[in-house]
């Protein structure tokens, strides 16, 4: 009898494995029904990652069944612990728990639906998708670096508000690539050095990547490395319950330091013939190997089929929440009523209205002063009036404090002697800084700012790309903006750096003309709930040119400075005719306001100003280069950025490859495949995608010449979901 044949047998008698009698349920088959569904998901969609949620889910049982302080009904629960899945490919892990402790819009048709056109359970945990994905997570080392943030925010808060209120752990799951990439070395130093006692890293200890052994590609000692970063380290055979829970239990008491338990595992745990080698990381087991996984792990069900008891122990797990949740709702019910509006305020993510007073206010001040300052001096003067007012705000700088301006009178260091300090001394980590402003932003409750060099975006660009994909308020503040940057050279001086920045769907990229002009894109860049900013600022000192006005002029994308314009395009055109400086000056202005982040002015609707920015546009191009021209090519016969709400979707690559995952887009277009807008290079590259059938261009409206590629039978061709209508979470 083959294997299939056994497994029939086996199911018919529908014993369950082991001795499990309700309600106590053995651990092993608890994380069996995870191994289950991660397989089958995978085998079924033909595509993903069985291996990490497989060789993880002894581990993540016991953090979900013993530690994990939450409430799947209400996922947004400010002091619910958070999880962070930092080995994103591994994210079938997640959506089964998500789906066994029952949280509501994860159900097992997503499960089933996994890496399906439209469905939740996307390639990578996506943020806004489902409630309980507290991040996107997939490029290697992000997740780790927003952990830093989550814990740093929890901290922050916990200090103002007391444990009653704000007392929970951020646990984050992080393999060998997480570890190996600079951004986890980042992180890891950062956090060490902050002394995060909250913070509980598990890391997938299995020794293989893609490419094989870790032994091909590192020699590194994580226990020694750790050590010396100043964790709390500890190393455990991740397939022994018992010894897990020991750990996590003395990671939670060691309050001073971050903790590292080194869980040793096998990847595709289960799996005979495969588990412990590359071959489980990415691909399919294959049937036959599912098959034999299951008589193997002792799991005689059919695909997707939990049994009963052990669905109602998960479910349970999914119930113990409740009670602490409905103290805590006592408790934050008994604050003073100040403290709990401020509170609540502040996890909304609203802004006092002092605020918005005060810069109308500067604005004034600025318009009588006429100051000749360089931007990231009016920036900081703006601060200077915004900080005492905003107790949200969390700036900090990597190591450039005195260049980026970012610092103001009110504000304190963080750091071990002063866990509520709101200014963070990132060091000369750019990229672990831009991870751990996501992480702030994303916990809610306060609002991350952080400076370096325009220059050094590119360090902290994949979290950039992220805090766009994600649609959270972050806010960059680069300064140094151009070759007015002094004498340091072209290693320092950005050239194609704003229109790339430019190119980043939802990123809103200011590049402000004066003082008037800073407080405004600053006003703009703090009421942006739903999207981050980069402050593009000069270091050279700049005429004032605006005067004060009531309302903020920057918020219209496009305005005119001075005078009334026969045409928008003359308008421009003679600006610039009309004095070098003035000209740039009025460039200036458009480049900071009307570019934008290449959207948002038109989808804002304002349609006289559209008009007029689009009769700039002609002017601005000239500027922007070969990039932009590429993106509006891009855009304009491609359409992806539509379809893929800007970062590539699944649905992009099904359209355009004609619904079949093997024949291929055209070379190097979608290579991102399954992966989603973590893994996608859309923005990347600009070849116009041809219909493999009848190499005709496809576009938007499906085929040119041809077909509607969307309409070919037997695929899901369920509608993607709305970038509105996503779950997104309401911070706190
Ligand atoms: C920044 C980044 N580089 C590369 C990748 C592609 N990638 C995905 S998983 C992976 C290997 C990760 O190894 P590990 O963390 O040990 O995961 P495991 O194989 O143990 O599941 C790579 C290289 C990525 N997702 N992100
Ligand atoms: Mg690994």
């Amino acid at each position: 009898m083959g294997v299939v044949g056994m497994l029939r047998a086996n199911h018919k008698n529908r014993q369950l494995p082991h001795k499990m009698t309700a309600p106590t349920v053995a651990p092993r088959d608890m994380a069996n029904a995870i191994r289950a569904l991660a397989m089958d998901a995978v085998q079924q969609a033909d595509s993903g990652h069985p291996g990490m949620p497989m060789g993880m889910a002894d581990v993540a049982t016991v953090l979900f069944s013993k530690f994990l302080k939450f409430d799947p009904t209400d996922p947004h629960w400010p002091d619910r612990d958070r999880f962070i899945l930092s080995a994103g490919h591994g994210s079938m892990l997640l959506y089964s728990l998500l789906y066994l402790t029952g949280y509501a819009d994860m159900t097992l048709d997503e499960l089933k639906h996994f890496r399906q056109l439209g469905s939740k359970t996307a390639g990578h945990p996506e943020y806004g998708h489902a409630t309980g994905i507290e991040t996107t997570t997939g490029p290697l080392g992000q997740g780790l670096g927003n952990s830093v943030g989550f814990a740093m925010a929890e901290r922050l808060l916990r200090a103002r508000f007391g444990e009653d209120i704000v007392s929970h752990f951020t646990y984050v799951i992080a393999g060998d690539g997480c570890l190996m990439e600079g951004i986890g070395q980042e992180a890891v130093a950062l956090a060490g050095h902050l002394g995060l006692g909250r913070l509980i890293l598990l890391y997938d200890n299995n020794s293989i990547t893609i490419d094989g052994s870790t032994s091909l590609s590192t020699s590194d000692d994580h226990l020694k490395r750790f050590t010396a970063a100043g964790w709390h380290v500890q190393a455990v055979d991740g397939h022994d319950p018992d010894a897990v829970t020991r750990a996590i239990r003395k990671a939670q008491k060691v309050t001073d330091k971050p903790s590292m338990i080194a869980c040793k595992t096998i990847i595709g745990y289960g799996a005979p013939h495969k588990q412990g080698t590359a071959a489980t990381h990415g691909s399919p087991l294959g049937k036959d190997e599912v098959a034999a996984a299951r008589v193997q792990l002792g799991w005689p069900y059919p695909p997707f089929e939990i049994p009963e008891p052990i669905f109602t122990a998960w479910r349970k797990i999914g119930a113990k929440g409740k009670s602490p949740r409905r103290k805590w709702v006592k408790r934050h019910a008994a604050m003073a009523a100040e403290d709990r509006a401020e509170f609540d305020r502040r996890m909304k993510g609203d802004l006092p209205k002092a605020v918005e007073d005060a810069i109308a206010a500067f604005k004034k001040k600025l318009e009588s002063d006429k100051p000749s300052w360089a931007t990231r001096k009016s920036s900081q003067e703006t601060l200077e009036v915004v900080n005492p007012l905003l107790p949200d705000a969390v700036g900090g700088s990597a190591d450039l404090t005195g260049s980026n301006n970012t610092n103001t009178k009110t504000l304190k260091s963080q750091g071990r002697s002063d866990p509520g300090g709101h200014y963070v001394h990132y060091g000369i980590r750019e990229h672990a800084m831009a991870a751990c402003m996501n992480g702030l932003a994303l916990h809610g409750g306060v609002i991350p700012y952080g400076g370096t060099f325009l220059t050094f975006t590119d360090y902290c660009r994949n979290s950039i790309r992220l805090s766009a994909m994600m649609g959270i308020r972050v806010i960059y503040v680069m300064t140094h903006d151009s070759i007015g940057l002094g004498e340091d050279g072209p290693t320092h001086q950005p050239v194609e750096h704003l229109p790339s920045l430019r190119a980043i769907p939802h990123l809103r990229t200011m590049r402000p003309a004066d003082a008037i002009e800073t407080a405004e894109c600053w006003q703009l860049a703090l009421e942006s709930k739903t999207a981050p900013t980069v402050l593009v600022l000069t270091r050279q000192n700049l005429p004032a040119i605006r005067t004060a006005t009531d309302g903020n002029l920057c918020a219209k994308g496009a305005y005119i400075l001075a005078g009334e314009p026969a045409s928008p395009v003359r308008r421009g055109a003679r600006s610039l005719g009309e004095g070098r400086a003035a000209g740039r000056r009025r460039l200036h202005a458009v480049l900071g306001a009307v570019r934008g982040p290449g959207r948002w002015l038109s989808e804002r609707g304002h349609g006289r100003r559209r008009h007029r920015a689009r009769g700039l546009r002609g002017r601005v191009r000239l500027r922007l280069g070969a990039l932009a021209r590429e993106q509006r090519r891009v855009r304009r016969h491609d359409g992806l950025w539509r379809l893929g709400q800007g970062f590539g979707s699944l649905q992009a690559f099904r359209n355009y490859s004609g619904g079949d995952r093997t024949s291929g887009a055209p070379a190097g277009w979608l290579n991102g495949g399954e992966d989603g807008g973590t893994g996608c290079n859309q923005r990347l590259r600009a070849h116009r995608p041809q219909c493999d059938a009848c190499h005709h261009g496809v576009g938007p409206q499906g085929h040119r010449g041809g077909g509607d590629q969307r309409s070919r039978p037997g695929r899901d061709q369920r509608p993607p979901l709305p970038l509105r209508q996503r779950a997104r979470p309401l911070q706190g």
